[in-house]
C-alpha cells in the first residue's frame, strides 16, 4: 500500500510512521508514505495557504487552491482521497478493514478553523476518529493510517493477528497474564496452568464475554458480536 499524506506540518509524520510494527511494515515492503505540503503550491512569495474567512469572524480559512494542488500532486485513479474532519463518518474497525484493501489512499489534514467549503469537493470520503475538535487532521490522519496499515496481510505476525481478530469479532479482548503468577497477592487465573487448551479456550471466550458486557454493553447491544466462536 501507498499512503500520501496531505499535511502543512510534515515533520509530525517520520516519529509515528517509521516506529514498530509501521516501520517493519515498510521496511518489509509492505507500505511506502510520503508527505506532500501545501505550502509548496501557494501562489503568492510569502506561501500564504489561509486567509481571512468571508463574512467576518475569527480565525483563518485554509485556501482550496493550494490544498487542489497539493491533492492533484498525488492523487491517482486508483487513490481513496480521504479528509479527515470531525464532520466526517466515524472511522472504525470495519473500514479500517475495508481501506486496507485499497493500493492508495491519499489522507488529507485540514488546520485553522477548517477549510474553503468549495475544497471539498476534491475529497472521496470524510472521516472522523470521533466527536471532539483537534488542532489539525494530522494526528487522525494517523490513527487512520495505523489502524488501516496493521490489517493489511502479512504486516501483524502470526500471534498479533490472531489476537486482533478476537477484536474483529466484535468483543473486547480476553483479560491476558504474564509472569510472575502471583503479583501482589493476586493470582493469575488457575485455568492458564492447566496445560487444556480447549478449556483455556472456553475461558477465554467466557472472560471475553463478561469483560465487554461490563465494559463495553453498547458492543452487545449492536448484536455483531460473536458469542459462541463461530468464524464469521
Ligand atoms: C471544522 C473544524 C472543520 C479531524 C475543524 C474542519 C480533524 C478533529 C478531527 C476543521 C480535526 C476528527 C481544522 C483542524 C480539521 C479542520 C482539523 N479535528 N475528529 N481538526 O477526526
Amino acid at each position: 500500500m501507498r499512503i500520501d499524506f496531505v499535511t502543512l506540518f510534515p515533520e509530525l509524520f517520520p516519529p509515528v510512521m517509521d516506529a514498530g510494527i509501521l516501520g517493519r511494515a515498510r521496511d518489509k515492503g509492505l507500505l511506502s508514505w510520503g508527505c506532500v505540503n501545501p505550502r509548496d503550491f501557494s501562489a503568492d512569495k510569502r506561501r500564504r495557504v489561509d486567509d481571512r474567512p468571508f463574512g467576518g469572524g475569527a480565525g483563518m480559512v485554509l485556501m482550496a487552491e493550494p490544498l487542489a494542488r497539493a491533492v492533484r500532486r498525488v492523487r491517482t485513479k486508483d487513490a481513496a482521497v480521504i479528509f479527515l474532519s470531525p464532520q466526517g463518518v466515524t472511522f472504525d474497525d470495519a473500514a479500517a478493514v475495508r481501506l486496507s484493501q485499497r493500493e492508495r489512499l491519499v489522507l488529507v489534514c485540514g488546520r485553522y478553523e477548517g477549510v474553503d467549503e468549495r475544497a471539498l469537493r476534491l475529497f472521496d470520503e470524510e472521516l472522523s476518529i470521533g466527536d471532539y475538535v483537534l488542532t489539525g487532521g494530522e494526528l487522525p490522519a494517523l490513527v487512520v493510517a495505523d489502524a488501516v496499515v496493521r490489517k493489511i496481510p502479512g504486516v501483524l505476525k502470526k500471534d498479533e493477528a490472531a489476537a486482533d481478530e478476537s477484536f474483529a469479532s466484535g468483543l473486547l479482548d480476553f483479560p491476558q497474564y504474564t509472569r510472575p503468577r502471583v503479583w501482589r497477592g493476586r493470582k493469575a487465573p488457575e485455568v492458564l496452568f492447566s496445560g487444556d487448551h480447549a478449556k483455556i479456550r472456553a475461558w477465554r471466550r467466557q472472560a471475553a464475554l463478561a469483560s465487554t458486557r461490563r465494559k463495553r454493553p453498547d458492543l452487545i447491544a449492536a448484536g455483531r458480536t460473536r458469542t459462541s466462536g463461530e468464524s464469521a
